[in-house]
């Protein structure tokens, strides 16, 4: 049809037409500009006669050409105001066809999230706490950061051929949400990061139009194209002439994981922000392009779009996928909701090639009333006995005894729940171990500012690593003037608390400890009712710092009782760091350490235990129960900034005679891994004195009664230097 029609404009010999319009269809590449332009060729195509008709006009040429040309400076103009503002996010790279008119069905309503930003100035800002080096301090030093702009989701990490890869969620051209793409990191240790450049994905789709959003890595085998085009991709080779290049294949592989090849499952936001998932792959992951920084989105795309029973903008952030062994198939999760029950649900599919998708006739793998928008499912098998370790997201049998872990990032309340639980592979569905712990009311991962978190399964170290985002508590202004927003917490790794045997423990991965450069360690003293002890020698804002208390007790008559008007029965899981009781002096709290403190005390972010004695729930007695907090209600002079206070309460079993910090310090966040990991808390602190060296580190008690600290060491940290790959 597009020769035909071409053919007549070129009978025409108008060639204006031609160079004006073909701009057009090239920049746009969309149905809906091509049959604009059909219309124009054909018009076009009853030109020729007319020119020759009207020769005696020729006289006009000169001024219709200056009238044509006037038409030509105004329609690149439209095209640049166009690609303008595609490059500023308000839109993105073309127009077509509804998803509903592909696909069939209801169009989206959709309220963008991001809005245009406020009038921000720049640089100098009188009413500004912070002078540009002073931003500049905030800046992280050993956590993942991109250079500039928005980073929100941590993306598909995973391990492949000696290298671990990290994609993020990431706005190229402001520090706020928008023209969502996939930035991309690579590290030999998953604390020394190289940026790779071009990104891994951008919205260049129809079907990922409003942003290329969140998605998971699968490690699949052999690709029997070895190209990574999504029809080839099978699970198993099945004419002799694919065997024989698998078996190649498997000659050819330099490392233990190098026959598995990455492919990634991502939600794309359409041109008219349906929620659909697409798929792709490395471009060549054999030869050229080992650390995979091509990607191609397979021709098929999208794979998978909403069901009828949910919103179409409900439908969002595939899981990892596993391979189930009895069935044959690979299972994966997407996250949604149910209105108007605002249940949250975890929609199960499956696949037999991994780009035909199915959602099983159940349809879930669980739901949890009352919870919302599920973001960001994770869903892995952890180990129950033996060492701390991992196992691949297929594993569904272990000798050592294994359960499953089952996360949703709650759309409503920004927060990040698990619940652990049993998996059925004949039922296909998964139920907490207690139901008073399901995701919503029980474990949170973390108790401050901490989100959209996603592990992988790491081959090489056989264990499982957790990212999550940690986003600003400044302001947007602020993010636009310093040009950066949002940070990835310490990959941590996790595993099943033995001890407690019903929540996960988090720890900062060993690697780390190549970055510690200086140490101070101090044992045995007294901390006195009100006393405070500056460490020496500790100025700065890059620490790993470790204290252990004597866990202290008194007679129950003694201690402050957590009451309130249902007779006692506060429910611990939602029992806060804010209460009243928490600012003023207890017997047994708080006690702690500050860190990001000026010499005078007058900013510093205070990291405490506080002991209570309290009935946790209306049918138990009551016992002491310890809450740890983060509490920023000092950390800044700055007033507009968060000064809240988290945590929440962390298990303490009876024969533990010691409580422990463990806080990772670096400049605006403070990472808090209490009782060993059992409690997790992070937060953003931006201090206005207390920088870089003006930075202090102090124990404190304000407690009533005297603390024991067995022991503290400290780590100073270097920085990680982030640069691009060459
Ligand atoms: N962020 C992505 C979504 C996801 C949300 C968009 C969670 O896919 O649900 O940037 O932060």
């Amino acid at each position: 049809m597009m020769s035909e029609k071409q053919g007549s404009i070129s009978d025409c010999g108008d060639d204006l037409f031609t160079s004006l319009e073909e701009p057009l269809l090239h920049h746009a590449g969309s149905e809906a500009r091509m049959a604009k332009s059909d219309e124009h060729m054909l018009a076009g195509s009853t030109c020729s006669g007319r020119r020759a008709r009207d020769s005696r006009y020729s006289v006009l040429v000169f001024p219709l050409l200056a009238a044509l040309l006037l038409v030509a400076a105004m329609l690149c103009c439209a095209v640049v105001f166009r690609m303008a503002s595609v490059l500023t996010g308000e839109e993105m790279f073309m127009s077509s066809p509804s998803t509903a008119a592909r696909h069939g069905g209801l169009r989206a309503s959709y309220t963008p999230k991001s809005k245009e930003p406020s009038e921000a100035e720049l640089w100098p800002r009188e009413d500004s706490p912070w002078n540009e080096s002073a931003w500049e301090s905030l800046r992280t030093a050993f956590h993942f950061q991109p250079p500039n702009n928005w980073m929100n989701d941590p993306n598909a990490p995973l391990f492949y051929n000696g290298w671990y890869h990290l994609f993020y969620q990431y706005n190229p051209k402001e520090a706020y949400w928008g023209l969502i793409s996939w930035g991309h990191a690579v590290s030999k240790d998953l604390i020394h990061w190289l940026y790779v450049e071009p990104f891994a994905m951008v919205p260049d789709q129809w079907y990922d139009e409003n942003g290329v959003w969140t998605g998971s890595a699968t490690m699949l085998p052999l690709l029997l194209d070895g190209r990574g085009r999504g029809p080839s991709i099978t699970a198993a080779a099945t004419t002799s002439l694919e065997k024989e290049e698998q078996k190649r294949r498997w000659q050819q592989r330099r490392e233990g994981d190098a026959q598995l090849i990455p492919g990634i499952m991502y939600t794309g936001s359409t041109n008219d922000s349906w929620q659909v998932q697409s798929l792709a792959f490395p471009s060549d992951p054999w030869e050229e392009d080992g650390l995979l920084v091509q990607w191609e989105k397979v021709a098929d795309n999208p794979v998978l779009f909403p069901p009828d029973f949910i919103n179409v903008t409900d439908f969002r952030d595939p899981t990892t996928a596993w391979w189930d062994d009895k069935r044959s198939l690979w299972m994966m999760v997407i996250g949604s909701h149910l209105r108007p029950t605002h249940t949250g649900i975890a929609l199960l599919y499956q696949s037999a090639d991994f780009l035909n998708w199915e959602l099983v006739p159940h349809k879930f793998l669980h739901l949890t009333q009352g919870t919302g928008m599920w973001e960001c499912v994770d869903f892995y098998p952890i180990p129950t006995s033996g060492e701390p370790r991992g196992l691949d997201t297929s594993v569904s049998e272990w000798a050592g005894g294994v359960k499953h872990v089952l996360k949703a990032s709650m759309d409503d309340t920004k927060l990040d729940f698990y619940t652990i639980g049993h998996y059925d592979t004949e039922s296909l569905t998964f139920t907490p171990d207690e139901e008073e712990l399901d995701l919503g009311s029980g474990f949170r991962y973390d108790w401050g500012r901490y989100y959209a978190s996603k592990t992988f399964y790491d081959p090489l170290l056989q264990r499982r690593i957790l990212f999550g985002w940690v986003n600003e508590s400044d302001t947007r202004d602020d993010d636009i003037i310093k040009g950066w927003s949002g940070v990835q917490s310490i990959p941590r790794q996790v595993w099943f608390d033995n001890l407690t045997q019903n929540s996960l423990i988090q720890w900062p991965i060993e690697e780390i400890k190549s970055l510690y450069n200086r140490t101070i360690s101090l044992t045995s003293f007294t901390l006195e009712s009100g006393g405070i002890f500056k460490v020496e020698e500790a100025q700065g804002a890059q620490w790993d710092i470790t204290v252990s208390f004597t866990k202290p007790t008194l007679h129950v008559e003694q201690g402050p009782f957590m009451d309130d008007d249902s007779g006692g029965a506060v429910a611990p899981f939602f029992m806060g760091c804010n209460q009243n009781e928490i600012l003023s002096r207890g017997a047994l709290g708080p006690f702690g350490v500050s860190v990001l403190s000026s010499e005078d005390l007058q900013e510093q972010t205070r990291i405490y235990f506080y002991r209570l004695f309290m009935q946790e729930n209306s049918t138990s007695n009551p016992s002491w129960k310890t809450l740890v907090c983060n509490d920023l209600s000092r950390s800044t002079m700055a007033s507009h900034v968060d000064n809240g206070t988290y945590g929440g309460l962390v298990t303490v079993l009876q024969d533990e005679d010691e409580l422990m910090l463990r806080i990772l310090v670096d400049h605006s966040i403070v990472e808090t891994f209490a009782q060993g990991g059992r409690t997790v808390i992070t937060t953003r602190s931006y201090p206005t004195i207390a920088l870089d060296r003006l930075a202090n580190i102090y124990l404190f008690n304000d407690a009533s009664t005297s603390i024991e600290v067995r022991s503290l060491t400290v780590h100073e940290l270097s920085d990680i230097n982030i640069h691009y790959i060459n």
